[in-house]
């Protein structure tokens, strides 16, 4: 299987987490188009009708995105409820992943609103706007903390990457001071393999 991917992505860290977390690194290659919301790269477009990453692309030529249908594809390849697991489980399980997946595209849109965007262009009310998402969600997640630190979970993944990817690009950003109890959490878990093996990178 190919990766389409890039070592500053959270998305993309998401999916490494998985991969490694089931074993399967050695079955997966990794290739990295521009993926730039600005910057078309036409040969990946072709195959990605969205330009993004990650994608993956499986043996019989298929094309999976976004990040978590290819979590949710790893994770049945390898038995049906690891990483996301079975009805109400797995509801809840996934609407805690939209909290944090939600914040980390708020994350990434503030990202682009403040390094891409020409200056003049850029809306203070909307930048404002993003960072209420992200701290909104990090408040729940003080509130509904994460049951374990080991990472097997694709809601406590996607919570691990969101919070990696503010100390990576936002790293002005206090948010520990906020939410003390998610700081201990994320103390706890960014000491563990799979989070020092995909740390981020430009
Ligand atoms: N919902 C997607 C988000 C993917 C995404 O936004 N990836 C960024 C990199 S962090 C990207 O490819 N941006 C290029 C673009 O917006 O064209 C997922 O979970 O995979």
């Amino acid at each position: 299987m190919i990766l389409y991917g890039s070592p500053a992505s959270p998305f993309v860290r998401k999916v490494s987490i998985v991969i490694e977390q089931l074993g399967l690194q050695q079955r997966v290659k990794i290739e990295r188009p521009i993926a730039h919301p600005t910057q078309v790269d036409n040969s990946y477009y072709q195959q990605n009708p969205l330009g993004k990453v990650p994608a993956l692309k499986l043996e019989s030529g298929m094309l999976l995105h976004d990040s978590l249908v290819i979590c949710d594809y790893l994770g049945a390849l390898c038995g049906a409820d690891i990483i996301i697991g079975e009805a109400e489980k797995r509801a809840a399980q996934l609407t805690r992943h939209n909290i944090a997946n939600g914040a980390t595209e708020a994350a990434l849109s503030l990202r682009y609103e403040t390094v891409v965007r020409p200056e003049q262009l850029r809306w203070p009310d909307w930048i404002d706007g993003q960072w209420h998402k992200v701290a909104q969600a990090i408040n729940w997640f003080e509130k509904n903390p994460p049951a374990k630190v080991h990472l097997k979970s694709i809601d406590d993944i996607a919570l691990a990457c969101l919070l990696g990817y503010l100390d990576f690009r936002f790293a002005k950003f206090a948010w520990r001071e906020q939410v003390p109890e998610l700081a201990l959490w994320f103390e706890k878990v960014s000491l563990t393999t799979v989070m020092i093996n995909s740390q981020p990178s430009d």
